[in-house]
């Protein structure tokens, strides 16, 4: 069994490759950051978990990575016509999952349980949860004051500097069944970090009381794909964030970040001369030695994915009969 920690765009793109690299895709379980979820027009929108859900449906607009293919805009444009927010581009097949996910939330089940129903009738062949089903909520900290994720996000642009993060709720969030029970399960081969943004999207998930404890002590391989290739993020503003952080933007910041939870770390081919410096940096971490392994990490074809992702497993499997 494998257990992929995933955000956005990058996140699922790796679970993706994961899914058609495994045998059985039903050994995948890809925990997501909730950090980006809120309440809009009166509905629950988790735009973490549906990037995943879509890209292993195959479903996920190629252009934007986030949201549905094949999307029409008539609910949006005759919303902004009222003069209502129509900054978070909700598209018309995209509002049928937040309808639906925001009537069964209210109904009382929990987010875990609408999730892995909802990827079930898109037809995910593999698993799908969240970190959390208690509400976490990032919070950005800026000169002009403190910003909810998506205000920051999609409203400002990620304008604003960021000079911190905090993720509200999280002290008192229990992480999802599935997610707790992957973490324990003597059956677990392998755990894969992926190339998400590590301020953004796995910070959130490593926030949950218990997550850090779990990674440090299991027994399976944890395994990170760096976000920042040749000193840029892939996508997203993982770059700019560290910068403003005052944090070297470099695949090495991002394996100190994670000191002490990886024991491999996948750097892309661009970053082959911070392999020896990453591997004995890590050798003072928890979980020493840091096995570092570099590979072609771009994935813009569905073929870059599957391969990229095999070679994470082998490297994880490497790692597991070390
Ligand atoms: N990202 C944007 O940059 N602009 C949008 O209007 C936008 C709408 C949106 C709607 C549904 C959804 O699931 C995601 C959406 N995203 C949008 C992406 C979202 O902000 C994510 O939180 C980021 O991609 C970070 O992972």
């Amino acid at each position: 069994m494998i257990l992929a920690l995933a955000g956005g765009v990058g996140g699922a793109k790796l679970a993706a490759g994961l899914e058609s690299a495994l045998d059985r895709p039903q050994d995948l379980l890809t925990v997501v950051n909730t950090g980006d979820d809120f309440e809009h027009l009166g509905l629950s929108i988790c735009p973490d978990l549906d990037t995943v859900m879509y890209t292993l449906s195959g479903r996920a607009n190629p252009e934007t990575g986030w949201g549905h293919a094949g999307e029409s805009w008539n609910f949006l444009e005759a919303l902004g016509a009222l003069g209502g927010e129509d900054w978070f581009r909700l598209g018309d097949r995209d509002l049928a999952t937040h309808v639906e996910r925001t009537r069964r939330l209210r109904a009382g089940e929990t987010l875990s349980r609408v999730t892995a129903d909802l990827a079930a009738r898109l037809g995910v062949p593999s698993r799908i949860a969240p970190m959390s089903d208690d509400p976490v909520r990032t919070v950005v900290e800026t000169p002009d004051g403190d910003l909810p994720f998506q205000e920051y996000f999609v409203r400002r642009r990620c304008e604003p500097a960021v000079r911190g993060l905090r993720f509200e709720g999280a002290p008192a969030a229990r992480m999802s069944a599935a997610f707790e029970a992957a973490l324990a399960d003597p059956g677990l081969d392998g755990v894969v970090v992926c190339p998400s943004n590590p301020y953004l999207s796995i910070d959130p998930i490593l926030a949950v009381p218990g997550v850090r404890a779990a990674l440090a002590g299991c027994a399976a391989p944890v395994v990170a794909v760096s976000p920042i290739v040749g000193g840029r993020a892939i996508k997203g503003p993982a770059a700019k964030i560290m910068e403003e952080l005052g944090v070297e933007v470099s695949a090495a910041a991002v394996a100190a970040r994670y000191r002490g939870l990886l024991d491999g770390f996948v750097l892309d081919e661009t970053d082959r001369p911070l392999a020896a410096a990453i591997g004995s940096e890590g050798a003072a971490g928890a979980r020493a030695p840091l096995r570092v392994t570099v590979e072609q990490t771009i994935m813009r074809t569905g073929e870059d994915r599957t391969r990229l992702a095999a070679q994470v497993l082998g490297f994880a499997r490497l790692l597991h009969d070390r």
